[in-house]
């Protein structure tokens, strides 16, 4: 890139890798946060290359708008605040750190999005690259900026990226080769103000795509369905109800694919340890987006297979006794925590309660659907969470101390062929630091039986 200085907006990691990844190719630039309070030497001792950095805050200068020739722009930052209206009109062109990232990348793209499970989806896609190219980079959204490693990549690397709406507001010329929608609820509409406009941007995925691409959408979802209509890209349908000719589906109990009227059968449901529906459109989604990168389907079908689930999301930790434990931490919400305890086959017992976030947990009683045993309540709502079970005629309920307790409970209680799981429907705070930390002492606690 011929450019010689440059913003970059927020001060988060992907602001930082912006910079360090422009300042690497000798580009001075103005890390801005409007932050007035962003602690400065902080910021400074995660620069790589701090004397071409300038960094200001609250307001930009009169110098940075007059000078840069770029602005790369952190996800986090709505593209209607008033600076960058500003910049705009400065005829500064305003790039997501996605596309910078792109421009300094190499090899083949996958790029992930949907509103839900593209963390899962980007995961496995990326465990099954990396099992076929040892060049792979799984970046983006998932938690590692595209910017940090794009300048690693090489013509025979795969990227396989987890891009959310508010990534792709501002790309300019991504171009992947492999695009995936997996669906489509309403999301983040405070900042796209309306469901169409959130769809628009999640199809922009796919606008530089050429016919010689491919966009992996999902059949069952009415707005996913749609999402090639007007692109050159060639879609592939994936579904888990019906069977879209050419496309990847489920039939007689495996996922198959059809490729140029060939059907090719990739894996069989019942090897699957991810669990759930939801989990099933990922591989189906997943099994897809590797296919189409030109991974062999035994790489697919073997790494698919002993893909457990990103970790604190309905993950299986362990059988004891014969006895299933999983670990749904990151069920901090009702909603979240009904996939929790749909994806459950077997008589269950079920850690919950937490912080209380004002929450109704009508819902996800109701969803319990005769598989769970017990309840087993813990923290700040375990008394609320018990009235209303007891409202609703579920009486299986108990109230323990801490999280500790309850894994023994379950553990003494619990007899071959059940399964416990921690999906508490609440957020963690008041015993734990955060879900992560609640999920990983579940983790502790079950294994300290296994001796
Ligand atoms: N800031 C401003 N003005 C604003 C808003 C923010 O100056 O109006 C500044 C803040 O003061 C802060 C910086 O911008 O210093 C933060 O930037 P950021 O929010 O973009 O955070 P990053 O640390 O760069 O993380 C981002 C993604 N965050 C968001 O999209 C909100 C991370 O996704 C992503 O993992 C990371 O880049 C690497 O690519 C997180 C997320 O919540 C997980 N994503 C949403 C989701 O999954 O639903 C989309």
């Amino acid at each position: 890139m011929e450019i010689k200085n440059a913003i970059v907006a927020g001060t988060g990691k992907s602001g930082i890798s912006a910079a360090n990844l422009l300042t690497k190719h000798e580009v001075n630039v103005v890390l801005f946060d409007e932050n007035e309070k962003r602690d400065v030497q902080q910021v400074k001792e995660k620069l790589h290359n701090p004397e071409l950095v300038d960094i200001e805050l609250g307001k930009l200068s009169d110098k940075a708008y007059s000078e840069a020739e770029l602005m790369v722009i952190s996800p986090g930052i709505p593209v209607d605040e008033p600076f960058v209206d500003e910049v705009r009109a400065h005829d500064i062109p305003v790039w997501s750190e996605i596309e910078l990232a792109y421009n300094y990348g190499k090899g083949m793209i996958a790029a992930i999005t949907g509103t839900n499970g593209k963390t899962t989806t980007t995961a496995l896609v990326g465990e099954i690259a990396k099992a076929y190219n040892d060049s792979t980079i799984v970046v983006g959204n998932i938690g590692i900026p595209y910017t940090e490693l794009a300048d690693t990549t090489t013509d025979d690397s795969f990227t396989v990226a987890e891009i959310s709406s508010f990534q792709l507001e501002t790309i300019i010329d991504f171009h992947p080769h492999v695009s995936a929608v997996l669906n489509l609820t309403p999301d983040h509409l405070n900042r796209h103000y309306t469901f169409e406009n959130y769809g628009n941007v999640k199809k922009s995925i796919a606008k530089n795509q050429t016919a010689d691409d491919y966009m992996v959408l999902n059949y069952d979802d009415e707005y996913t369905k749609k999402m090639a209509e007007g692109y050159a890209v060639k879609p592939i349908f994936f579904s888990r109800k019906e069977k879209p000719a050419g496309g990847v589906y489920v039939e007689d109990g495996s996922i198959v694919l059809e490729d140029k009227g060939e059907k090719l059968h990739i894996l069989d449901l019942k090897d699957l340890i991810l669990l759930g529906d939801h989990n099933v459109e990922n591989v189906l989604a997943a099994c897809a987006i590797s296919y189409y990168m030109g991974i062999p389907v035994p790489v697919i079908e073997k790494v698919a297979t002993s893909f457990k689930a990103v970790e604190h999301r309905i993950e299986y930790v362990d059988t004891i006794d014969g006895v299933d434990y999983y670990n749904d931490s990151k069920g901090t919400n009702p909603d979240a925590a009904i996939k929790g305890i749909k994806a459950m086959v077997k008589p269950t017992y079920l850690i919950g309660g937490g912080y209380d976030k004002g929450s109704e947990y009508d819902e996800w009683i109701n969803a319990f659907d005769g598989k769970v045993k017990e309840l087993i309540l813990i923290g700040q709502t375990a008394d609320k969470i018990e009235a209303c079970a007891h409202k609703l005629g579920f009486m299986n309920t108990v109230k323990l101390d801490n999280l500790e307790e309850a894994v023994k409970h379950c553990h003494d209680k619990a007899e071959n062929g059940d399964a416990v799981l921690l999906s508490p429907a609440c957020a963690s705070w008041g015993q734990f630091d955060n879900y992560e930390q609640r999920g990983r002492m579940f983790k502790e606690y079950v294994l300290s039986f296994k001796e």
